[in-house]
């Protein structure tokens, strides 16, 4: 269903990316480009930042090119049988109920379709779930509703909370990154190993990045792990959303990953560049206006 409406998208999409402003403009995090983020009117993926992104995207179009054979074969099928065996173009139906070759046929072929599907996507979902040995490890846990992250090798723990619309500008935002951007962001050097410790303080949580094609449940109680290795070049500034319902403010407590050079990296642990997040924790407006009322 998902594809299907992916390719009725895909018109409308081709006219929205027409429209759409070019490239979203800089965003905080000190000239920072904007990388991973959602374009209005998008029906596609994110450019990927990670071998992860593009396994999973090239492995999702090959399967939208199989699926789309099948339904062009059963729908071509269908209209042979309508037009070839209905009661004016066809009055003596045949009496035969069993066709051995014929089953045989359509046992076999989807089997081996489904072996050519498993060869492909087994692999990826094997690379996915292999955790790496961590060049940086880093902890992230999901709050209703927001995200407390952790670099437990390096003592550092801040809290994230979706800037509010009036804040954008302050930070370094435009009006494009409402619901994406967040007051303190998560540091990653490009081109190194980080692993993501994921689990949750009070509700189930999912952490995700698109571009990063990693996506994780927190489950209170127990530590899952992801891992991703930014390109070196695609320095930049990733958005995601939590991805797990929970609760009324779901929809805001997005995730914000600014991917740096191991040279940046190295300067924000040493607290030289203290631009690209924060150490310290604040509650956001929304959560003293939620408080009370
Ligand atoms: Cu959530």
């Amino acid at each position: 269903m998902a594809r299907l409406m992916k390719i009725l998208g895909l018109c409308a999409g081709f006219g929205a990316l027409l429209m759409a402003p070019a490239a979203s403009a800089q965003g905080a995090g000190d000239g920072l480009e904007i990388r991973g983020a959602p374009v209005p009117g998008g029906v596609n993926f994110q450019p990927p930042a990670t071998e992860l992104a593009r396994d999973l995207q090239s492995l999702d179009w090959f399967l939208l090119a199989i699926i789309t054979v099948i339904v062009l074969f059963v729908t071509s099928l269908l209209a042979w049988s309508i037009v070839r065996h209905n009661a004016r173009a066809n009055p003596v139906p045949a009496t035969f109920t069993h066709n051995t070759r014929i089953e045989l046929t359509w046992t076999f072929v989807p089997l081996v379709i489904l072996f050519v599907i498993g060869g492909f996507s087994l692999p990826v979902l094997f690379r996915q779930q292999t955790i790496p040995d961590a060049d940086v490890l880093i902890k992230a846990t999901g709050y209703q509703w927001y995200w407390g992250y952790e670099y437990p090798e390096e003592g550092i723990e801040f809290l994230s909370f979706m800037l509010e619309e009036d804040q954008l500008v302050e930070y370094g935002y435009g009006p494009d990154e409402y619901l994406l951007a967040t007051d303190t962001a998560i540091v990653i050097p490009t081109g190194q190993t980080i692993v993501m410790q994921v689990t949750a303080a009070d509700v189930i949580h999912s952490w995700t990045i698109p571009a990063f094609g990693v996506k994780q449940d927190g489950v209170p109680g127990r530590l899952a792990e992801l891992w991703f290795e930014v390109d070196p070049g695609m320095e930049g500034i990733y958005f995601g959303q939590c991805s797990e319902l929970c609760g009324v403010n779901h929809a805001y407590m997005p995730i914000t990953v600014f991917a740096v050079t191991p040279q940046e990296y190295r300067a924000w642990l040493d607290g030289e560049a203290q631009e690209f997040a924060s150490t310290g924790t604040r509650a956001p407006e929304y959560l003293e206006l939620a408080a009370v009322e």
